[in-house]
């Protein structure tokens, strides 16, 4: 229970149990909700896709909803495919974080309350926020008086991520291990690293991502250092891609009740500066064939190294670049390729197929990357203007930004002894 409230803004909306005006899910037994949290790109939605397919082979219904700071989303592209089976069960709260966007994030579980029914909610935040137990979670119980199952909060780590972050310190020359707690990632600052800390510190529960990329002595030495670090939390190993460990990580989420030991402290001056440095870049265009048609697989891959390439070149580290590519004609309805990149020195690569060839294509990108935004908008359009075969794009919407300063509509700042 709560003892304390700390309400920063909106006195209206912290005021009731059906603060929205609407209340239609305020009773007892609504569903179980999941947090599934994590940095960019470790694997979150990857991961809440499989997840989402098993509890369908379960006879579970499940609803998704996912956040982002912008729009014109490929993970929105890709809404059919990670729906496991239901379109419509996924919702996409946009133009801000699920902690500055409280009412949206609840609006959100409304409307698929009433229109799918879910018994589990599998909710995937920003990669670049933090404190969502006391800005999501506890909200979601204490001031909306939302009466979910609430599981405990997981937060996926990219396994090959993570080891340059703490398996690299972990052994001194002698052999000694030493305490990997706020530990360096390389590449990004100081300010983007304490979020990636705090991400880990805050979550109930550790869900090691991408294990099928690390040998079994770098996996064995993974674990011990993330144990050394946490030894309170649970830590489990998976590959949300291949399918393996996804289902012990479910049973525990779906066994337990959340209940933290402690609310984090959070240094938002810090927190701020962290978003702050990181780019966030969206467009969509239009490509058209200058002659014949197309592979738009090769075609997407190749645009995807161009632009990776040249921000290595320039020292923007990558966070998560997602691009997707879908045929306008000859039409092709779900038909969809995928590229992605998470850091850098990890080559990008085509995460779905399309498989043929077309003539006119519609290019989402989705940019994440420590660097200035506009340096981020110049290179995605001097790669489009230099793009590899017979094609050429007509930019259309574009967004190029940093994350404000995060604002949380609520912040549960105490928990009862
Ligand atoms: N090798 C490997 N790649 C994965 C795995 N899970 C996710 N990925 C890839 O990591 C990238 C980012 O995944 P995504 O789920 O979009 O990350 P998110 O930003 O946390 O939602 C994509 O290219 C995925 O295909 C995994 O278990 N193994
Ligand atoms: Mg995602």
């Amino acid at each position: 229970m709560i003892s304390k409230v700390k309400r920063k803004t909106d006195e209206k909306v912290a005021g009731g149990s059906s603060s929205n005006g609407r209340g239609r899910v305020n009773r007892r037994g609504n569903g179980r909700v999941l947090l599934i949290g994590g940095f960019l790109g470790a694997g979150k939605t990857t991961f809440i896709g499989t997840a989402a397919k098993r509890l369908g082979d379960r006879g579970s219904r499940p609803g998704i909803i996912t956040n982002d700071q912008g729009d014109g989303l490929v993970d929105t592209a890709l809404g059919e495919f990670f729906s496991a089976g239901e379109p419509g069960a996924v919702k996409q709260v946009t133009g801000g974080c699920f902690c500055c966007r409280a009412d949206a994030l609840v609006s959100a579980l409304d409307d698929l309350a009433e229109s799918h029914h879910p018994d589990v909610y599998l909710i995937e935040p920003v990669g670049s926020c933090t404190d969502l137990m006391a800005t999501v979670l506890l909200p979601l119980r204490e001031i909306y008086g939302r009466e979910f199952d609430i599981s405990p909060m997981a937060v996926v780590i990219d396994a090959v991520r993570a080891e340059a972050v703490y398996a690299s310190r972990t052994a001194s020359r002698d052999g000694k291990r030493t305490r990997a707690r706020g530990g360096r990632s390389p590449g990004f600052s100081k300010e983007v690293r304490y979020i990636y800390g705090k991400q880990l510190e805050e979550a109930e529960v550790l869900v090691l991502n991408k294990v099928d990329l690390l040998s079994a002595p770098a996996r064995e030495r993974l674990r011990r250092a993330l144990s050394d670090a946490f030894p309170e939390k649970r830590l489990f190993e998976i590959s949300a891609r291949e399918g393996t460990g996804c289902d012990e990580v479910l049973d525990h989420l779906l066994g337990e009740t959340s209940s933290p030991p402690e609310l984090m402290a959070v240094d938002y001056d810090e927190y701020a500066e962290g978003e702050a440095k990181l780019g966030w870049y969206n467009s969509d265009a239009t490509v058209h064939a200058t002659g014949d048609d197309f592979d738009a697989d090769r075609l997407l891959l190749a645009l995807a190294r161009a632009i990776q390439s040249q921000l290595e070149s320039e020292g923007a580290e990558l966070a998560h670049f997602k691009m997707s590519l879908k045929p306008l004609w000859p039409r092709d309805p779900g038909g969809i390729a995928v590229v992605n990149a998470v850091r850098n020195g990890a080559k990008a690569e085509l995460s779905q197929r399309l498989g043929r060839r077309v003539l006119v294509a519609e290019l989402l990108v989705n940019l994440r990357a420590e660097a200035p935004p506009a340096t981020l908008q110049r290179i995605v359009a001097e790669a489009l203007a230099a793009l590899p075969g017979p094609a050429r794009t007509v930019l259309g919407d574009r967004a190029a930004f940093r994350p404000g300063r995060p604002e949380p509509q609520h912040r549960i700042t105490t928990l009862a002894s």
